[in-house]
């Protein structure tokens, strides 16, 4: 473990669409959050690894009571299944954050992980296993790691430019669950410490009943330098309408850390979509987990996808502006395939496919 910060060592965290040496998942199995024993999930879960693993190899960390199972899922030639004690499937969050140098040595950032809230509010407990997360990863790969005890952060909180500029949500970073010990100014400073970005751009809000207190990776990424993608309804009706509004003022206003206007393209909202009464029902109900209501508007965007090499792994809802999505989708990475799998499943779940995947740039380990 490292005692000085990636900035200070020449490390910053590349953009997503930077070359990439694999992605990493964790296979889902709580009841209390998947439906069925979580086998739908398992299943939505290794198409998004076989998709991915048609660009790069996957690894998948897997408990060791679902070992078996997952490997006997997830057989593919470039799929790995490992053994990582885990809480949950989210490796966006639980997994590192990589970072690396000019000489193209990779590092890893194991934040502090509370659940995406601890006891106030967060969405189950106990996390220790999905907290040492990042630390096996790291472990696996060889790579160094830098600690951040008593920061807390989830991948799935940040985006990044790979040219100095991060993007982030108030709702969640400003979120007394999750630094109540920092102000807007001294977490600016823990992530230009860590990620060697240069300017944060503070949205209002993620998107309306996101269980992660509004990560920004289900609201607004960025496509290209200069360049962002952000949910969008013209539905005044739709409790994102105001969300959306808010969000685009702030991007409108602002400019990067090389000084560029951003331009935003919209990306139309699904649905509403909602899960049915069998699907809530399926799901175990235990006390301090998140229960599951018909009735509740789900979070579901099409912003939440993957960047791979040579692809663009997005889920599909069985929308009607799932055509429209992809069409749109293509248009901005013309240089990359667009692959859409179902989402509901994992949408269930709590997320889409951005939040389970955690990507690995290309480069090497310890240089030493
Ligand atoms: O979307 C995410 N990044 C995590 C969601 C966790 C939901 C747990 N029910």
């Amino acid at each position: 473990m490292l005692m000085s910060t990636p900035r200070a060592d020449g490390f910053r965290m590349p953009a997503e669409w930077e070359p990439q040496r694999q992605v990493w998942m964790i296979w889902p199995e709580r009841p209390d959050n998947w439906r069925s024993q979580a086998r739908p999930a398992q299943v939505a879960f290794a198409a998004v690894a076989r998709a991915i693993a048609r660009f790069e190899p996957v690894t998948v960390g897997a408990s060791a009571q679902q070992y078996e199972q997952a490997c006997a899922q997830l057989d593919h030639p470039s799929i790995r299944v490992v053994e990582i004690s885990n809480d949950d499937a989210w490796a966006r969050d639980t997994g590192p954050t990589f970072v690396r140098n000019a000489s193209g040595e990779v590092r890893g950032i194991d934040w502090t992980f509370n659940a995406w809230g601890g006891h106030d509010g967060g969405l189950y407990a106990p996390w220790q296993n999905d907290d040492q997360v990042a630390r096996k990863v790291l472990a696996i790969e060889r790579c160094r790691r830098y600690r951040t005890d008593g920061f807390v952060l989830e991948g799935g909180a940040i985006h990044v430019d790979g040219e100095g500029t991060l993007i982030t949500t108030e709702e969640c970073l400003l979120n007394p669950n999750r630094n109540p010990h920092l102000d807007r100014e001294g977490i600016e400073q823990v992530l230009r410490d860590h990620l060697a970005v240069d300017k944060v751009i503070w949205l209002p809000h993620g998107l309306y009943n996101d269980e992660t207190d509004g990560h920004v990776d289900n609201f607004c990424c960025f496509v290209r330098p200069g360049e962002v993608l952000l949910a969008w309804t013209d539905d005044r009706r739709n409790p994102n309408h105001e969300r959306c509004r808010a969000a685009l003022a702030v991007l409108q206003a602002q400019t990067d850390a090389k000084g560029r206007a951003l331009t935003v393209h919209r990306m139309p909202i699904p649905g509403p979509l909602y899960a049915t009464r069998d699907e809530c029902a399926s799901v175990l109900s235990v006390p301090g987990t998140q229960p599951r209501d018909p009735a509740t508007l789900l979070a579901g965007s099409y912003v939440n996808f993957l960047i791979v090499n040579g692809g663009i792994i997005a889920p599909a809802f069985g929308d009607p502006c799932d055509e429209p999505a992809r069409r749109m989708l293509q248009g901005l990475f013309p240089e990359r395939e667009v692959v859409m799998l179902p989402g509901r499943e994992i949408l269930l779940g709590g997320g889409n496919i951005h939040c389970i995947t955690q990507q690995q740039p290309a480069g090497h380990m310890n240089d030493s």
